[in-house]
C-alpha cells in the first residue's frame, strides 16, 4: 500500500512514520508512505497556497492550482491510487470503510488548511471524501493519520500473528471483551475466575458473553446493525430471561 499525504505541514507526520506498527510496516516494505508539501507545487515567488474566498467574508481558501498540480503529480507516482479528501463533509469513518480504502493500491490523503479547499479541485479530483468524526479540526493531517493508522493494521502482515485483525473489535461487529493481566488482585478488585482456569472453552464463551455485554451497554447501535449468530442468540435469550424473571418477582411483591 502506497500512502501520499498532501499537506502544507509534511513535517507533523515525521513523528508519526517513526513509532510503533506504522514504523515496522515501513521498515518491512508493508506500506510505503510520504508527506508532500503543497507549496512545492505553487508556481509563484512565495509560493501562497491561500487566496480570499469569491463573495467575501473572513478567512482564506486553499487555492485550486497548487492543490491540483501536487494531486495529479502524486496519481502519477501511483496510478492505481484512490484520492481522498479529509474533511467534516465527507462520509463518516468506519471500519468498513476502512477496509474498503485498504483493498486499493494507493490512497492520496490530501489535508485542507484554512476555511476550505475550493470546491473545483473537491468535485474534479477527489474519489472519496471522508470525515473521522463531527467535529472540527484546524486541518486534516491529524484526521489522515487515523484513517493511515486503521488501514495499515487491516494490511496483510502488518500485525504480528498474535494479534489478528480479525479477532479484534469490530471484526464480528462487536466491542473488543474486557481485558486483565498480573496482579490477580489490584486493589481489592479481582480478575473473574474463570481467565485463571485454563478452560479454553469456558474462557472464549466468557469472552464472547463479555463482548455482547458491554455492546448492549454501551453501543447498543451497533447490536442493532449486527447479524446475530446462534449462539449470540442463545446469550441474549438467556439475559432476557433472567431479566423477566427479576421483574416477575418485583412484580409479585408490589401486589403483595
Ligand atoms: N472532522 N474529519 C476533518 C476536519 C479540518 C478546513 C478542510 C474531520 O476529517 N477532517 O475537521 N478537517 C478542515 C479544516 C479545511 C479540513
Amino acid at each position: 500500500m502506497f500512502f501520499t499525504v498532501l499537506t502544507i505541514f509534511p513535517e507533523m507526520f515525521d513523528p508519526f512514520w517513526a513509532h510503533g506498527i506504522i514504523r515496522k510496516a515501513i521498515e518491512d516494505q508493508t506500506i510505503f508512505a510520504s508527506a508532500t508539501n503543497i507549496r512545492d507545487y505553487a508556481e509563484d515567488r512565495h509560493q501562497v497556497t491561500d487566496d480570499r474566498p469569491y463573495g467575501g467574508g473572513s478567512g482564506m481558501v486553499m487555492k485550486p492550482e497548487p492543490l491540483a498540480s501536487a494531486i495529479r503529480a502524486a496519481t502519477r507516482t501511483v496510478p492505481e491510487a484512490k484520492t481522498v479528501l479529509l474533511t467534516p463533509q465527507g462520509s463518516v469513518f468506519d471500519q468498513s470503510m476502512a477496509r474498503e480504502l485498504a483493498s486499493f493500491d494507493g490512497l492520496v490523503l490530501v489535508c485542507g488548511r484554512y476555511e476550505g479547499v475550493d470546491e473545483r479541485v473537491c468535485h474534479d479530483l477527489i474519489d472519496y471524501e471522508i470525515s473521522t468524526g463531527d467535529y472540527v479540526l484546524t486541518g486534516g493531517e491529524l484526521a489522515a493519520m487515523i484513517v493511515i493508522d486503521a488501514v495499515t493494521r487491516l494490511i496483510p502482515g502488518a500485525l504480528g500473528g498474535e494479534q489478528a485483525a480479525e479477532k479484534d473489535s469490530f471484526a464480528n461487529g462487536l466491542l473488543e471483551h474486557a481485558h486483565y493481566t498480573r496482579p490477580r488482585i489490584f486493589e481489592g478488585n479481582e480478575v473473574p475466575e474463570v481467565l485463571l482456569s485454563g478452560h479454553h472453552q469456558e474462557i472464549e464463551k466468557w469472552r464472547l458473553e463479555s463482548s455482547l455485554m458491554r455492546t448492549l451497554l454501551k453501543r447498543s447501535d451497533l447490536l442493532q446493525k449486527k447479524d446475530l449468530d446462534q449462539q449470540e442468540i442463545e446469550i441474549l435469550k438467556k439475559w432476557c430471561h433472567q431479566i423477566e424473571k427479576i421483574l416477575g418477582i418485583n412484580d409479585q411483591r408490589h401486589k403483595g
